[in-house]
């Protein structure tokens, strides 16, 4: 076996692993090197490691306990092995698929939860013949690159986290779609987040935010699209174009990404993703939403 060799592959992040074989159990020592490199590059690429769904498991488990998916419809679970989500637009069990259009927003894995997911580890079976993108953004640097201002500003900021805005989730069967908000009632996270491994704060904003706590709507909004766009500027991104066998490790406390449907929707493109339980961070958001400028407009007149 050739030796272990870490290759970056973007300013903002990426570096891909090769030397390994990722079927056979990892030492201390190799886990430990993954681990840091991880930590470094953020998202690693593993490319010619086309894995069982064991092998998958067995693997991404060297990064963390593995969330059980409770969170998602059980019908886009891998059957026995519910640590397996299934991205496909391949028809499944006779139905068009409820993953077709998983992750077409920019986001971070399960924030609408109570525990966004520690990292992802993304295996591609099939895909079409160019095309079906993902990528990253770097977090870190989206935060280290605002003003003390505005950072400052942020520090003191939560959000409100809802899986009603996935997009495309009205596409999908409504039984599905109420069983899944049922499930995930909007959670409130901090708009800045401490790694817990490197100490580095980072921005946790994307297109699942509904509002920020305490700002008006249009405040909230504003502000947020200001984030968005600054955050997932081409300078922070990194955008990889799939092989079959690849598996993409990412780093979920510090990045957001998004799936492009850059492809031939007609050809078959099928994912399978292990996720890396997170802490409990976040807590249930209340029902009100935010207060429109109107309103506030409203409120002040009747005080005067
Ligand atoms: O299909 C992809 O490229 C990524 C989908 C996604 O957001 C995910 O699996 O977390
Ligand atoms: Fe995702």
């Amino acid at each position: 076996m050739p030796e272990l060799t870490i290759t970056p592959l973007g300013y903002a992040m990426g570096a891909a692993v090769t030397g390994l074989d990722l079927r056979r159990p990892l030492d201390d020592l190799t886990r430990r090197r993954l681990y840091d490199a991880w930590l470094k590059h953020v998202v690693l690429v593993f490319p010619g490691q086309p894995l069982t769904p064991e092998e998958h498991i067995a693997f991404s488990a060297n990064f963390g306990a593995l969330d059980d998916h409770d969170s998602q419809a059980p019908e886009t679970l891998l059957e026995g092995h519910r640590e397996i989500l299934v991205v496909t637009n391949k028809h499944r069990l006779g139905k068009p698929s409820g993953t077709r259009n998983t992750g077409r927003n920019w986001h971070t894995d399960l924030s609408y939860t109570m525990r966004p997911a520690k990292g992802s580890l993304l295996l591609c079976q099939e895909k079409p013949p160019v095309g079906g993108d993902t990528m990253w953004a770097n977090l870190t640097m989206a935060y280290e690159t605002l003003s003390p201002k505005m950072q400052a500003i942020l520090d003191g900021l939560e959000a409100v986290h809802d899986v009603t805005l996935v997009k495309g989730i009205g596409a999908r069967d409504p039984a599905i779609v109420q069983a899944m908000k049922q499930r995930n009632p909007a959670v409130v996270h901090p708009m800045v987040r401490v790694h817990p491994d490197t100490g580095r704060k980072s921005l946790l904003a994307g297109e699942r935010v509904s509002h920020i706590l305490g700002f008006s709507e249009e405040e909230s909004t504003a502000l947020l699209d200001f984030l968005n766009a600054h955050a997932t500027a081409p300078e922070f991104v990194y955008r990889h174009r799939w092989s079959v066998g690849d598996i993409v490790l990412w780093d979920n406390r510090c990045t957001c990404h998004v799936a492009l449907p850059d492809f031939d929707q007609t050809q078959p493109r099928l994912m399978l993703r292990c996720s890396l339980q997170g802490e409990s961070v976040g807590r249930l958001a209340e029902a009100a939403p935010a207060a429109t400028r109107e309103q506030m407009i409203q409120t002040v007149a009747s005080l005067s």
